[in-house]
Protein backbone atom coordinates (compact mmCIF):
# COMPACT_ATOMS: atom_id res chain seq x y z
CA UNK A 1 0.00 0.00 0.00
CA UNK A 2 1.37 3.30 -0.97
CA UNK A 3 2.33 5.54 2.09
CA UNK A 4 1.28 8.87 2.75
CA UNK A 5 3.89 11.54 3.93
CA UNK A 6 1.79 14.37 4.36
CA UNK A 7 3.11 17.78 3.92
CA UNK A 8 2.50 19.51 7.43
CA UNK A 9 4.85 22.47 7.24
CA UNK A 10 6.54 24.67 4.41
CA UNK A 11 9.23 27.28 5.11
CA UNK A 12 11.48 30.12 2.84
CA UNK A 13 13.82 31.56 3.67
CA UNK A 14 16.85 34.07 2.12
CA UNK A 15 19.93 32.74 2.25
CA UNK A 16 22.88 34.17 -0.24
CA UNK A 17 24.67 32.31 -3.11
CA UNK A 18 28.12 32.31 -3.70
CA UNK A 19 27.89 35.79 -5.40
CA UNK A 20 26.97 36.98 -2.43
CA UNK A 21 23.40 37.51 -3.70
CA UNK A 22 20.27 36.61 -1.99
CA UNK A 23 18.49 33.03 -3.17
CA UNK A 24 15.70 31.30 -1.40
CA UNK A 25 15.87 28.41 0.60
CA UNK A 26 12.83 26.05 2.10
CA UNK A 27 12.48 23.28 4.46
CA UNK A 28 9.93 20.98 4.15
CA UNK A 29 8.24 18.98 6.79
CA UNK A 30 6.66 15.04 6.16
CA UNK A 31 4.34 13.07 8.77
CA UNK A 32 4.11 10.05 8.22
CA UNK A 33 0.32 9.48 8.59
CA UNK A 34 0.28 5.84 9.77
CA UNK A 35 3.60 6.40 12.53
CA UNK A 36 3.08 9.97 12.90
CA UNK A 37 6.75 10.08 12.11
CA UNK A 38 8.24 13.30 10.68
CA UNK A 39 11.09 13.71 8.01
CA UNK A 40 12.36 16.91 6.54
CA UNK A 41 13.95 18.06 3.03
CA UNK A 42 15.41 21.28 2.75
CA UNK A 43 17.01 22.71 -0.83
CA UNK A 44 18.15 25.83 -1.93
CA UNK A 45 18.06 27.46 -5.70
CA UNK A 46 20.51 28.32 -7.55
CA UNK A 47 20.98 31.19 -10.14
CA UNK A 48 23.04 32.30 -13.82
CA UNK A 49 24.77 35.20 -15.11
CA UNK A 50 24.38 34.77 -18.71
CA UNK A 51 20.95 33.76 -18.39
CA UNK A 52 18.51 32.53 -21.51
CA UNK A 53 16.00 34.58 -22.42
CA UNK A 54 13.47 32.08 -22.20
CA UNK A 55 14.25 30.78 -18.49
CA UNK A 56 11.50 30.63 -15.78
CA UNK A 57 11.25 34.08 -13.98
CA UNK A 58 13.64 34.58 -10.99
CA UNK A 59 11.43 36.86 -8.98
CA UNK A 60 13.75 39.91 -7.43
CA UNK A 61 12.38 42.10 -5.03
CA UNK A 62 13.74 45.15 -7.03
CA UNK A 63 13.82 47.57 -3.72
CA UNK A 64 16.82 49.23 -2.46
CA UNK A 65 18.07 46.21 -0.25
CA UNK A 66 20.66 44.14 -1.81
CA UNK A 67 20.80 46.49 -4.81
CA UNK A 68 17.19 45.38 -6.11
CA UNK A 69 18.15 41.45 -5.96
CA UNK A 70 16.56 40.95 -2.79
CA UNK A 71 14.01 37.79 -2.99
CA UNK A 72 11.68 38.38 0.51
CA UNK A 73 8.77 38.12 -2.79
CA UNK A 74 9.51 34.41 -3.52
CA UNK A 75 10.07 33.81 0.19
CA UNK A 76 6.88 35.30 1.28
CA UNK A 77 5.19 33.27 -1.88
CA UNK A 78 6.92 30.05 -0.04
CA UNK A 79 5.48 30.84 3.29
CA UNK A 80 2.06 31.87 2.33
CA UNK A 81 0.45 30.51 -1.26
CA UNK A 82 2.43 27.86 -1.94
CA UNK A 83 2.38 26.43 1.65
CA UNK A 84 -1.62 27.06 1.33
CA UNK A 85 -1.68 24.57 -1.19
CA UNK A 86 0.75 21.90 -0.53
CA UNK A 87 -0.30 21.53 2.78
CA UNK A 88 -1.52 18.32 3.27
CA UNK A 89 -0.74 16.90 0.07
CA UNK A 90 1.29 13.50 0.02
CA UNK A 91 4.86 14.12 -0.57
CA UNK A 92 5.56 10.98 -2.35
CA UNK A 93 3.89 12.41 -5.13
CA UNK A 94 6.14 14.95 -7.09
CA UNK A 95 4.10 15.28 -10.10
CA UNK A 96 1.45 15.97 -8.65
CA UNK A 97 3.16 18.33 -5.95
CA UNK A 98 4.83 19.93 -9.05
CA UNK A 99 1.74 20.40 -10.75
CA UNK A 100 0.17 22.24 -7.68
CA UNK A 101 3.24 24.41 -8.07
CA UNK A 102 2.31 25.07 -11.79
CA UNK A 103 -1.37 25.73 -10.75
CA UNK A 104 -0.71 28.34 -7.90
CA UNK A 105 1.55 29.77 -9.95
CA UNK A 106 -0.69 29.79 -13.66
CA UNK A 107 1.98 31.12 -15.70
CA UNK A 108 3.87 30.27 -18.53
CA UNK A 109 7.25 31.12 -16.94
CA UNK A 110 6.32 31.28 -13.57
CA UNK A 111 6.41 35.02 -13.47
CA UNK A 112 3.59 35.03 -10.87
CA UNK A 113 5.24 33.08 -7.81
CA UNK A 114 8.95 33.07 -9.02
CA UNK A 115 10.40 29.98 -10.71
CA UNK A 116 12.97 30.66 -7.45
CA UNK A 117 10.14 30.14 -4.65
CA UNK A 118 8.66 27.44 -6.77
CA UNK A 119 11.68 25.34 -7.55
CA UNK A 120 12.91 25.94 -3.80
CA UNK A 121 9.79 23.84 -2.51
CA UNK A 122 10.36 21.11 -5.33
CA UNK A 123 13.78 20.14 -4.44
CA UNK A 124 13.36 19.78 -0.76
CA UNK A 125 10.03 17.77 -0.96
CA UNK A 126 11.76 15.48 -3.42
CA UNK A 127 14.71 15.29 -0.59
CA UNK A 128 12.00 15.32 2.41
CA UNK A 129 10.63 11.98 0.17
CA UNK A 130 13.84 10.17 -0.19
CA UNK A 131 13.97 11.08 3.56
CA UNK A 132 11.33 9.84 4.69
CA UNK A 133 11.91 6.53 2.60
CA UNK A 134 15.17 6.14 4.18
CA UNK A 135 16.93 5.91 0.46
CA UNK A 136 19.08 8.49 -0.87
CA UNK A 137 18.41 11.24 -3.17
CA UNK A 138 19.46 9.60 -6.14
CA UNK A 139 17.81 6.50 -5.41
CA UNK A 140 14.46 7.81 -5.31
CA UNK A 141 14.64 10.12 -8.21
CA UNK A 142 15.93 7.22 -10.39
CA UNK A 143 14.68 4.02 -9.24
CA UNK A 144 16.73 0.54 -9.18
CA UNK A 145 18.45 1.16 -12.38
CA UNK A 146 20.42 3.91 -11.17
CA UNK A 147 23.88 3.57 -11.62
CA UNK A 148 25.58 5.48 -14.24
CA UNK A 149 27.89 7.82 -12.92
CA UNK A 150 28.64 11.26 -14.85
CA UNK A 151 31.40 12.28 -16.76
CA UNK A 152 32.98 15.60 -15.20
CA UNK A 153 33.00 18.51 -17.78
CA UNK A 154 35.39 20.35 -15.90
CA UNK A 155 35.39 24.08 -15.75
CA UNK A 156 38.99 25.02 -15.59
CA UNK A 157 39.23 28.79 -17.26
CA UNK A 158 36.66 31.12 -16.91
CA UNK A 159 35.73 34.14 -19.53
CA UNK A 160 32.73 36.18 -20.70
CA UNK A 161 30.07 37.28 -17.68
CA UNK A 162 31.78 35.09 -15.32
CA UNK A 163 34.57 36.61 -14.96
CA UNK A 164 36.47 40.62 -15.41
CA UNK A 165 39.44 39.14 -17.74
CA UNK A 166 39.75 39.44 -21.66
CA UNK A 167 38.55 35.85 -22.41
CA UNK A 168 35.38 35.93 -24.56
CA UNK A 169 34.33 32.33 -24.71
CA UNK A 170 32.85 31.97 -21.47
CA UNK A 171 33.94 28.44 -20.48
CA UNK A 172 37.34 26.06 -21.17
CA UNK A 173 36.25 22.23 -19.52
CA UNK A 174 38.15 19.19 -19.62
CA UNK A 175 36.10 15.77 -19.47
CA UNK A 176 38.18 12.81 -18.40
CA UNK A 177 36.63 10.18 -20.31
CA UNK A 178 38.81 7.37 -20.43
CA UNK A 179 39.30 7.41 -16.22
CA UNK A 180 38.67 4.33 -14.71
CA UNK A 181 35.88 5.66 -12.15
CA UNK A 182 34.15 9.29 -11.41
CA UNK A 183 36.23 9.30 -8.48
CA UNK A 184 39.35 8.57 -10.82
CA UNK A 185 38.15 11.36 -13.13
CA UNK A 186 37.97 13.62 -10.76
CA UNK A 187 41.50 12.91 -9.53
CA UNK A 188 42.85 13.38 -13.14
CA UNK A 189 41.40 16.98 -13.54
CA UNK A 190 42.48 18.24 -10.13
CA UNK A 191 45.96 17.51 -11.05
CA UNK A 192 45.13 19.16 -14.56
CA UNK A 193 44.10 22.06 -12.84
CA UNK A 194 46.97 22.62 -10.70
CA UNK A 195 49.05 21.95 -13.57
CA UNK A 196 47.55 24.52 -15.38
CA UNK A 197 47.66 27.03 -12.22
CA UNK A 198 51.49 26.42 -12.23
CA UNK A 199 52.02 27.24 -16.25
CA UNK A 200 49.75 30.51 -15.41
CA UNK A 201 52.37 31.21 -12.91
CA UNK A 202 55.71 30.68 -15.21
CA UNK A 203 54.24 32.74 -17.25
CA UNK A 204 53.60 35.47 -15.38
CA UNK A 205 49.64 35.00 -15.62
CA UNK A 206 47.17 35.79 -13.11
CA UNK A 207 45.89 33.08 -10.97
CA UNK A 208 43.21 34.17 -10.03
CA UNK A 209 39.59 32.72 -10.27
CA UNK A 210 36.32 33.68 -11.71
CA UNK A 211 32.73 32.59 -10.72
CA UNK A 212 33.16 29.06 -11.34
CA UNK A 213 36.38 28.51 -9.86
CA UNK A 214 38.07 28.56 -13.18
CA UNK A 215 41.37 30.78 -13.50
CA UNK A 216 40.47 33.82 -15.04
CA UNK A 217 43.89 35.49 -16.82
CA UNK A 218 43.92 38.21 -19.46
CA UNK A 219 44.46 36.00 -22.87
CA UNK A 220 44.18 37.29 -26.58
CA UNK A 221 41.29 34.10 -27.83
CA UNK A 222 40.54 30.82 -27.55
CA UNK A 223 43.47 29.57 -29.23
CA UNK A 224 45.54 31.17 -26.17
CA UNK A 225 43.56 29.09 -23.95
CA UNK A 226 43.16 26.11 -25.78
CA UNK A 227 47.05 26.15 -25.85
CA UNK A 228 47.61 26.44 -22.14
CA UNK A 229 44.81 23.61 -21.11
CA UNK A 230 46.44 20.96 -23.96
CA UNK A 231 50.02 22.35 -22.06
CA UNK A 232 48.45 21.39 -18.63
CA UNK A 233 47.52 18.22 -19.87
CA UNK A 234 50.42 16.79 -21.71
CA UNK A 235 52.18 18.58 -18.30
CA UNK A 236 50.02 15.94 -15.89
CA UNK A 237 50.97 13.09 -18.32
CA UNK A 238 48.04 12.45 -19.91
CA UNK A 239 47.33 12.65 -23.84
CA UNK A 240 44.97 15.02 -25.19
CA UNK A 241 42.49 13.82 -27.87
CA UNK A 242 42.41 10.52 -25.84
CA UNK A 243 42.53 10.82 -22.53
CA UNK A 244 41.26 14.21 -21.58
CA UNK A 245 38.59 15.80 -24.54
CA UNK A 246 37.75 19.41 -24.16
CA UNK A 247 34.46 21.29 -23.83
CA UNK A 248 33.55 24.71 -24.51
CA UNK A 249 30.83 26.87 -23.37
CA UNK A 250 31.21 29.74 -25.76
CA UNK A 251 27.74 31.25 -24.38
CA UNK A 252 27.34 33.31 -27.50
CA UNK A 253 23.67 34.80 -26.97
CA UNK A 254 25.99 37.23 -24.67
CA UNK A 255 28.14 37.53 -27.44
CA UNK A 256 25.28 38.35 -30.15
CA UNK A 257 24.13 41.95 -30.74
CA UNK A 258 20.46 42.18 -32.74
CA UNK A 259 21.44 45.10 -34.06
CA UNK A 260 24.14 44.43 -35.92
CA UNK A 261 23.05 40.82 -36.44
CA UNK A 262 27.18 39.62 -35.62
CA UNK A 263 28.66 38.14 -32.79
CA UNK A 264 31.27 40.69 -30.91
CA UNK A 265 34.48 39.77 -28.92
CA UNK A 266 35.09 42.61 -26.79
CA UNK A 267 38.00 40.79 -25.23
CA UNK A 268 40.09 39.86 -28.60
CA UNK A 269 39.07 43.19 -29.94
CA UNK A 270 40.66 44.95 -27.03
CA UNK A 271 43.82 43.07 -26.91
CA UNK A 272 43.99 42.90 -30.88
CA UNK A 273 43.65 46.85 -31.11
CA UNK A 274 40.86 46.28 -33.58
CA UNK A 275 37.01 45.30 -33.78
CA UNK A 276 36.59 41.28 -33.77
CA UNK A 277 32.97 40.33 -35.04
CA UNK A 278 31.91 37.19 -36.71
CA UNK A 279 29.06 36.47 -38.31
CA UNK A 280 27.15 33.40 -38.51
CA UNK A 281 28.75 31.70 -40.59
CA UNK A 282 32.12 32.95 -39.37
CA UNK A 283 31.31 31.61 -36.36
CA UNK A 284 30.65 27.79 -37.48
CA UNK A 285 33.90 28.37 -39.36
CA UNK A 286 35.87 29.23 -36.33
CA UNK A 287 34.40 26.30 -34.46
CA UNK A 288 35.48 23.91 -37.33
CA UNK A 289 38.92 25.24 -37.16
CA UNK A 290 39.01 24.94 -33.46
CA UNK A 291 37.92 21.80 -33.64
CA UNK A 292 40.08 20.41 -36.20
CA UNK A 293 43.17 22.10 -33.99
CA UNK A 294 42.24 21.19 -30.52
CA UNK A 295 40.54 17.92 -29.09
CA UNK A 296 37.32 19.73 -28.73
CA UNK A 297 34.01 17.35 -28.28
CA UNK A 298 31.70 19.37 -26.47
CA UNK A 299 30.28 23.12 -27.59
CA UNK A 300 27.52 24.60 -25.98
CA UNK A 301 25.84 27.43 -27.11
CA UNK A 302 27.56 27.91 -30.18
CA UNK A 303 25.10 30.46 -31.80
CA UNK A 304 22.42 32.69 -30.16
CA UNK A 305 19.49 31.78 -28.24
CA UNK A 306 16.85 32.57 -31.33
CA UNK A 307 19.34 31.99 -34.15
CA UNK A 308 17.20 28.48 -34.96
CA UNK A 309 18.22 28.41 -38.78
CA UNK A 310 21.83 29.43 -37.90
CA UNK A 311 22.08 26.35 -35.49
CA UNK A 312 20.70 24.25 -38.08
CA UNK A 313 23.75 25.17 -40.16
CA UNK A 314 25.94 24.37 -37.21
CA UNK A 315 24.23 20.91 -36.50
CA UNK A 316 24.94 20.14 -40.14
CA UNK A 317 28.34 20.80 -40.45
CA UNK A 318 29.23 19.92 -37.07
CA UNK A 319 26.79 17.50 -35.77
CA UNK A 320 28.34 14.26 -36.60
CA UNK A 321 31.58 15.40 -35.09
CA UNK A 322 30.81 17.26 -31.37
CA UNK A 323 28.52 17.48 -29.25
CA UNK A 324 26.37 20.53 -29.72
CA UNK A 325 25.18 21.33 -26.48
CA UNK A 326 21.80 23.85 -25.99
CA UNK A 327 21.45 25.98 -22.81
CA UNK A 328 20.26 29.05 -23.69
CA UNK A 329 18.77 27.41 -26.50
CA UNK A 330 16.29 24.49 -25.10
CA UNK A 331 16.04 26.71 -21.27
CA UNK A 332 15.11 22.94 -20.06
CA UNK A 333 11.82 23.57 -21.76
CA UNK A 334 10.84 20.13 -23.39
CA UNK A 335 8.68 22.95 -25.93
CA UNK A 336 11.88 24.33 -26.93
CA UNK A 337 13.36 20.59 -27.24
CA UNK A 338 10.77 19.48 -29.28
CA UNK A 339 11.52 22.05 -31.56
CA UNK A 340 15.06 21.70 -31.89
CA UNK A 341 14.15 18.00 -31.91
CA UNK A 342 12.00 18.61 -34.90
CA UNK A 343 14.54 21.22 -36.43
CA UNK A 344 17.08 18.58 -36.15
CA UNK A 345 19.32 20.92 -34.37
CA UNK A 346 22.04 20.42 -31.49
CA UNK A 347 22.30 16.91 -29.96
CA UNK A 348 22.53 17.51 -26.57
CA UNK A 349 21.10 19.44 -23.84
CA UNK A 350 22.20 21.19 -20.79
CA UNK A 351 19.97 20.88 -17.84
CA UNK A 352 19.37 23.72 -15.26
CA UNK A 353 16.66 23.11 -13.07
CA UNK A 354 16.24 26.56 -11.88
CA UNK A 355 15.75 27.27 -15.78
CA UNK A 356 12.00 25.79 -15.54
CA UNK A 357 10.73 25.84 -11.86
CA UNK A 358 10.35 22.34 -10.77
CA UNK A 359 11.61 18.84 -10.48
CA UNK A 360 8.96 17.05 -12.77
CA UNK A 361 9.59 19.36 -15.49
CA UNK A 362 13.42 18.86 -15.41
CA UNK A 363 13.10 15.48 -15.54
CA UNK A 364 10.41 15.61 -18.55
CA UNK A 365 13.09 17.59 -20.65
CA UNK A 366 15.64 14.79 -19.69
CA UNK A 367 12.98 12.23 -20.37
CA UNK A 368 12.33 13.88 -23.68
CA UNK A 369 16.14 14.19 -24.90
CA UNK A 370 16.72 10.58 -23.71
CA UNK A 371 14.02 9.54 -25.90
CA UNK A 372 15.21 11.03 -29.10
CA UNK A 373 19.02 10.64 -28.92
CA UNK A 374 19.80 13.83 -27.13
CA UNK A 375 22.71 13.62 -24.57
CA UNK A 376 22.14 15.00 -21.43
CA UNK A 377 24.39 17.09 -19.53
CA UNK A 378 23.08 18.25 -15.56
CA UNK A 379 24.25 21.68 -15.48
CA UNK A 380 24.94 24.27 -11.83
CA UNK A 381 24.67 27.81 -11.87
CA UNK A 382 27.58 30.52 -11.77
CA UNK A 383 25.89 31.77 -8.38
CA UNK A 384 25.44 28.58 -6.54
CA UNK A 385 24.93 27.38 -2.91
CA UNK A 386 26.34 24.39 -0.74
CA UNK A 387 23.28 22.28 -2.33
CA UNK A 388 24.34 19.45 -4.24
CA UNK A 389 21.17 17.96 -5.43
CA UNK A 390 22.00 18.35 -9.00
CA UNK A 391 25.03 15.15 -8.11
CA UNK A 392 22.29 13.27 -6.90
CA UNK A 393 19.75 13.92 -10.24
CA UNK A 394 23.06 13.59 -12.60
CA UNK A 395 23.21 9.67 -11.10
CA UNK A 396 19.39 9.27 -10.95
CA UNK A 397 18.68 9.91 -14.48
CA UNK A 398 21.78 8.63 -15.78
CA UNK A 399 22.48 11.93 -17.35
CA UNK A 400 26.31 10.22 -18.40
CA UNK A 401 27.80 14.20 -17.89
CA UNK A 402 27.76 16.79 -15.17
CA UNK A 403 28.89 20.47 -15.60
CA UNK A 404 29.70 21.64 -11.98
CA UNK A 405 32.76 24.05 -12.31
CA UNK A 406 36.18 23.55 -11.05
CA UNK A 407 37.62 22.10 -7.90
CA UNK A 408 37.92 24.98 -6.51
CA UNK A 409 34.80 27.24 -4.39
CA UNK A 410 33.31 25.16 -2.14
CA UNK A 411 29.71 25.66 -3.62
CA UNK A 412 31.58 23.51 -6.44
CA UNK A 413 33.43 20.83 -4.59
CA UNK A 414 30.59 20.31 -2.69
CA UNK A 415 28.73 19.10 -5.55
CA UNK A 416 32.14 16.56 -6.74
CA UNK A 417 32.23 15.31 -2.66
CA UNK A 418 28.54 13.97 -2.94
CA UNK A 419 29.40 12.25 -6.42
CA UNK A 420 32.18 10.56 -4.34
CA UNK A 421 30.25 9.28 -1.66
CA UNK A 422 27.63 8.15 -4.59
CA UNK A 423 29.87 5.83 -6.36
CA UNK A 424 31.12 4.48 -2.48
CA UNK A 425 27.55 3.78 -2.26
CA UNK A 426 26.89 2.25 -5.53
CA UNK A 427 29.96 -0.07 -4.94
CA UNK A 428 30.18 -2.49 -8.03
CA UNK A 429 27.34 -1.21 -9.43
CA UNK A 430 28.76 1.79 -10.52
CA UNK A 431 29.37 2.41 -14.28
CA UNK A 432 31.60 5.47 -15.40
CA UNK A 433 32.00 5.28 -19.38
CA UNK A 434 32.96 7.56 -22.52
CA UNK A 435 29.81 9.92 -23.43
CA UNK A 436 30.89 10.67 -27.04
CA UNK A 437 31.03 7.35 -28.03
CA UNK A 438 28.23 7.56 -30.77
CA UNK A 439 28.51 11.21 -32.12
C1 LIG B 1 26.04 28.35 -18.34
C2 LIG B 1 25.96 28.60 -16.87
C3 LIG B 1 26.62 27.61 -15.97
P1 LIG B 1 25.08 30.82 -15.87
O1 LIG B 1 25.96 29.27 -19.16
O2 LIG B 1 26.09 27.20 -18.76
O3 LIG B 1 27.96 27.38 -16.26
O4 LIG B 1 26.25 29.92 -16.53
O5 LIG B 1 24.64 30.10 -14.65
O6 LIG B 1 25.74 32.13 -15.60
O7 LIG B 1 24.00 30.90 -16.89
MG1 LIG C 1 25.86 27.76 -20.86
Amino acid sequence: MKRYMQITNVRGREVLDSRGNPTVEAEIVLTDTMTGERYAGRASVPSGASTGRFEAVELRDGETRYFGLGVKKAVNNVNTKIKDAVTGRNGLNQVEIDRILMETDGTDNKGSLGANATLAVSMAVARAAACSLHIPLYQYLGGAYTRLMPVPMMNILNGGRHAANTVDFQEFMIMPVQAESFSDGLRICAEIYHFLKKLLEEKGLSTGIGDEGGFAPDLPDARAVLDLIVAAVEKSNYFPGQDIKIALDAASSELYNEKTGMYHFPGESALKGGEVVRDTAEMIAYYEELISDYPILSIEDGLAEDDWDGWKLLTDRLGEKVQLVGDDLFVTNTKRLDAGIKLHVANAILVKVNQIGTVSEAMEAIETAQKNGYKTVISHRSGETEDTFIADLAVAVNAGQIKTGAPCRGERVAKYNRLVRIEEELGTVAAYKEPFNKI
